[in-house]
């Protein structure tokens, strides 16, 4: 940071202060993670100069020699790491790799479906606040009560509904995801079976998730989680997707650019380049599985100290906890952990009767923690710190007499935090574990 440290202090002294929130707290929020120095170096590269709409060979301006071969090499490197025919390496970012893949194969109020947003669904897959269910018309499914999906429901659904689109792929969903029985149900309506593996990009690349190119059509993800590159998204066409339609590369590649996008992030590109060729190696595989490792034993650790885990557990790299029975809503959880500085996000549980700026639950994961080189031992003491805060400050509000309502309220968390001084103590402990898993520079 040697120019920018010379050039702009302000900007410089905020970025090493991130940078040591990020070594000095666990990152349990399990969409994130943390790239090597290498992607950082990339994306930090003069590649962000470079305007280059249009595809290798074929672009609008001068001047795309070079970075034609980054988007070769990277869209090389995609197709063998997944063992896809077609990728796009273009889309900004998940949100708009989702509507980008959504307008390729269907119009305006042709009908989608995907999960319900409050059972671990994303925003882009059809909810209501989300432009997806204002161009489409969107149906969507649940899971069951126990909060795993409901195939059957699923295909009633869509059998009633005929979609054009049947989505599967989510953002709080703990289990394994039947691929199969999905692209059953898609093809018994004619849908495209469109696979959101954006959480679980990295499983699937090293093998600890069933992978969905048998079954799907097309793939979106983004590049920054499990995955851990940089924040960034790639929409693959299958060979089923390319049986389904022969034109399948070439309408997602318009639906990106020149459909949805404007100039590539060419940095961004090249830094994907360097996350998928880290992604290949056999470490990359002993990581991902550490991850789900990991992941079952705090689920487990968890479990014993009488938290309550959505489905009883987990088989991949994230658990959602309904803290019902801690007396506690999820944000006050959440805030009173980012204090002793772990970092998860607060969170609806299935069928959550609380909304979701003050709900139920929170969700957490492990690709972080294990970037850092945690394995099962270690999450322990992580299930236990998370035990003696929420303990703590359940404690304090039952003597300061507050309600489950009351703290939806910012002052009574404020109050509830500043009274608890055990918060103190755990503080040090998770810091004195930060320090002894310092974040990785390469891998
Ligand atoms: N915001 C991402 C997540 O946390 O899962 C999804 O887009």
């Amino acid at each position: 940071m040697k120019f920018l440290t010379k050039e702009d202090q302000q900007i410089a002294d905020l970025i090493v202060a991130e940078r040591k929130r990020q070594e000095e707290s666990l990152q349990m929020i399990p969409s994130e993670n943390t790239t090597s120095r290498a992607v950082e170096e990339a994306v930090g590269s003069s590649l962000g100069n470079k305007y280059s709409e249009g595809y290798p060979t074929k672009r609008f301006y001068q001047g795309q020699g070079i970075v034609d071969q980054i988007e070769i090499v990277t869209q090389n490197r995609a197709k063998a790491l997944f063992g896809v025919p077609h990728v796009n390496v273009q889309p900004y970012s998940g949100s708009p790799a989702n509507l980008e893949a959504y307008l390729a194969v269907a119009e305006p109020g042709d009908t989608i479906m995907g999960l319900v947003l409050s059972s671990g669904g994303h925003l882009t897959h059809g909810a209501q606040a989300s432009a997806t269910s204002r161009i489409f018309n969107s149906v969507q499914y649940n899971v069951t009560q126990g909060g795993f999906i409901d195939y059957e429901a699923v295909e009633l659904l869509a059998k009633k509904n005929k979609p054009k689109i049947i989505i599967a792929g989510f953002t709080a969903y703990p289990r394994t995801i039947d691929w199969k029985r999905f692209a059953a149900i898609a093809d018994k309506v004619g849908a495209y079976l469109i696979t959101d593996i954006a959480h679980i990009a990295g499983l699937v690349a090293g093998g600890a998730h069933p992978s969905p190119v048998p079954y799907a059509h097309i793939i979106t993800t983004t590049t920054h989680k499990s995955l851990r590159g940089p924040r960034g998204a790639m929409i693959m066409v299958t060979e089923r997707g390319l049986e389904k339609n022969p034109e399948l590369a070439n309408l997602i590649d318009k639906s990106v650019f020149p459909g949805a996008q404007g100039g590539p992030h060419m940095n961004t590109i090249a830094g994907i380049g360097v996350a998928l060729n880290e992604a290949s190696t056999k470490h990359f595989v002993k990581y991902v599985h550490q991850i789900v490792n990991n992941a079952k034993a705090l689920a487990a650790a968890l479990e014993k100290l009488d938290f309550q885990i959505v489905t009883g557990g987990t088989d991949n790299h994230l658990m959602v906890v309904d803290l019902r029975n801690k007396e506690l809503r999820g944000k006050t959880t959440a805030e009173a952990l980012e204090l002793v500085g772990i970092i998860l996000n607060y969170n609806t549980v299935p069928f959550d009767p609380n909304p979701p700026f003050s709900p139920s639950g929170i969700r957490l994961g492990t690709p972080g923690i294990t970037s850092r080189g945690m394995k099962e031992a270690d999450m322990k003491p992580i299930a236990k710190a998370m035990h003696e805060t929420v303990t703590a400050v359940a404690a304090t509000k039952k003597k300061l007499g507050f309600s489950y309502e009351d703290e939806r309220k910012k002052s009574v968390r404020i109050e509830l935090f500043e009274k608890t001084p055990e918060l103190k103590k755990i503080r040090k402990d998770i810091l004195a574990l930060c320090k002894k898993f310092p974040l990785l520079d390469s891998y």
